[in-house]
């Protein structure tokens, strides 16, 4: 078999359905093989961005591992950007390229797995044909497998066209829920039978090991707070008595019951992640925390942590139930729910705030992003999956929706560059065909991949798209005003928000129209409801550029 048969090979035995890319002259070898195999279905993006983008979305939607195609030096480039967040969050994907001709190894050819290293878990470029098997193979159970996150593999030309002998193992599932140490729970379980003030922090990798349901098992049982640290993933339902929202992106805003909690539980995320400086002093000294987490190297990372677990979350989640079960007396079951039944008064009170703030904006224009919010949100069919990138507002369409259940909603990854929702809403309704799919996405994010307004024309793929138009890059304001204040101690400083006014609109719209995209702008919130359903109903892409306050 000839190299470039056997990457279409297997890619069909690692269940690969969609390719993303951009190809150059380099990929000839490898575009001619994906052309002879129309079960692999190619999906040009007109900026690698966009590419890595769809790539994101579609394996966070659907639990697959998609293989992106990037050109060489250049293409692999500008989708790093993207590659970034995927690494920071955990997305399984095989990027690749193909490289120049080994022949010219002291003539400019450069090093692409050395080039992407730093974003990937693992890379290997392949110079035989009877290296892709094996490479293959290992570059796609790197990906799938805790924790999980994109790999890389080059080919060398001479790789893809030279025969070789070569068979392609049926892909093999490797069964990853891993348990916890008896040990660890039940150490667990005894301090946390002893807290008075308890406090849950769930993340990203919750919803991917599909411990939602388990960490609420926990979080009632200690009649805890509950925090998501990252938003990428829908981590607790939003509805629930006892979920507060995420954590500020800075710690000195942390809430004062985090610093209140005697004991911390936090399972499958970061602990803590700040914008400026790593956070310390997050914790009283003498609180207890708790980190269980199926990724070793974030266990005892950022803060000291008493008691650390490796293990699968929703294994760990499920033994730490139960031994709570066994841990707990009546008065200690009494003392939960009471706690349980405080949290639950507290956010009441804070859900119907949110619903006077709602009511008391209704005149006000440009409308504040809280009424675009809740018009979507009551538009939205209950199926429907939230790409979220909406940058600034995020924190207020997160109190405008409730999500319920896990992969209701995908929101841009912890690397945090901008860009991404553009195309993630395209692979997210790729992997979710039957789902109406909402991209709610900032102007500032839309414009740097706009080229996805293409793709979703060119190959019909019917994404809804709500732009927050605010006319600037808002969280750059935001974030300046923050760097005036905790870090230079000047918050009166003066500014002229270089580089974050616009000097003139992204007019979305118009862009949208010019690549065949349905489109209209709206700045009476009326109109939006029956905008996003005519949308829906037309089972074509469209965009919905909203005009919203910008005000800090
Ligand atoms: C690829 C990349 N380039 C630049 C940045 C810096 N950056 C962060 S947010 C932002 C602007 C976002 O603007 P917009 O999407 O309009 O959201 P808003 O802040 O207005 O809510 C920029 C330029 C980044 N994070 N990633
Ligand atoms: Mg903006």
């Amino acid at each position: 078999m000839r190299g470039r048969f056997a990457v279409v090979e297997a890619l069909r035995a690692e269940g690969v359905r969609y390719v993303f890319g951009n190809p150059g002259t380099t990929e000839s070898p490898l575009m001619d093989a994906l052309d002879r195999a129309p079960d692999l279905k190619y999906i040009l993006a007109a900026q690698e961005g966009v590419a890595m983008g769809m790539a994101d979305g579609y394996a966070r939607a659907s639990g697959d591992v998609p293989f992106v195609n990037l050109h060489i030096d250049t293409g692999l480039s500008n989708g790093l950007s993207l590659l970034f967040n995927a690494y920071a969050g955990g997305t399984p994907l095989v990027l690749s390229s193909v490289n120049a001709s080994l022949s010219k190894m002291a003539d400019y050819r450069t090093d692409l797995a050395g080039l992407t290293q730093q974003f990937t878990k693992w890379g290997a470029e392949v110079t035989h044909a009877d290296q892709i098997p094996s490479v293959m193979r290992r570059a796609f159970a790197e990906a799938r497998t805790p924790p999980t996150g994109p790999t890389f593999v080059g080919f060398a030309p001479e790789s893809l066209d030279s025969e070789a002998d070569l068979s392609i193992a049926p892909r093999t599932d490797t069964f990853v829920r891993a348990g916890p140490d008896p040990r660890a729970v039940e150490a667990a379980a005894a301090v946390l039978a002893k807290a008075q003030r308890p406090l849950m922090v769930v993340g990203d990798r919750v919803a991917q090991y599909d411990a939602v349901d388990a960490a609420v098992a926990v979080a009632e049982r200690l009649g805890a707070r509950v925090y998501g640290a990252g938003y990428a993933e829908m981590t607790f339902p939003t509805g629930h008595a006892q979920w507060i929202g995420q954590l500020p992106p800075y710690a000195r805003l942390y809430p004062e019951q985090l610093r209140a909690a005697d004991m911390v539980l936090a399972v499958g995320c970061k602990v803590f992640h700040d914008f400026f400086d790593l956070p310390t002093d997050v914790l009283a000294p003498d609180a207890t925390l708790i980190h269980m987490d199926c990724n070793a190297s974030e266990i005892n990372r950022s803060q000291p942590t008493d008691l650390g677990i490796l293990c699968d979350p929703r294994a760990g989640l499920d033994a730490l139930a139960e031994a709570l079960d066994a841990a707990f007396d009546p008065a200690r079951v009494e003392a939960a729910v009471d706690r349980a039944a405080r949290i639950a008064a507290e956010t009441a009170a804070k859900r119907a705030a949110t619903q006077v703030a709602i009511q008391s904006c209704r005149s006000s224009r440009p409308m504040p992003p809280l009424r675009m919010m809740h018009e979507l949100a009551r538009a939205a069919p209950e199926d429907t999956v939230i790409v979220d990138d909406s940058i600034s507002a995020r924190p207020i369409l997160h109190e405008a929706f409730e999500f319920s259940r896990p992969g209701s909603m995908h929101s841009e990854r912890a690397g945090g560059a901008i860009g991404w929702g553009m195309g993630a809403a395209l692979g997210v309704k790729l992997a979710e065909p039957d789902r109406p799919v909402l991209g709610i996405v900032g102007d500032g994010s839309a414009m740097l991949s706009a080229q996805a307004l293409w793709t979703a024309s060119a190959y019909r793929i019917p994404a809804v798209y709500a732009v927050c138009n605010n006319g600037g890059y808002r969280v750059l304001k935001v974030n300046l005003h923050a760097y005036f204040e905790h870090v230079l101690g000047e918050p009166d400083r003066p500014t002229s928000y270089l580089g974050m006014d616009l000097p003139q609109e992204f007019d979305l719209a118009a862009l949208a129209g010019a690549m065949g995209v349905v489109s209209e702008r709206i700045e009476d919130p009326e109109r939006i409801g029956p905008a996003f359903e005519r949308a829906l109903d037309s089972g074509k892409p469209a965009l919905l550029d909203i005009v919203i306050d910008g005000a800090l």
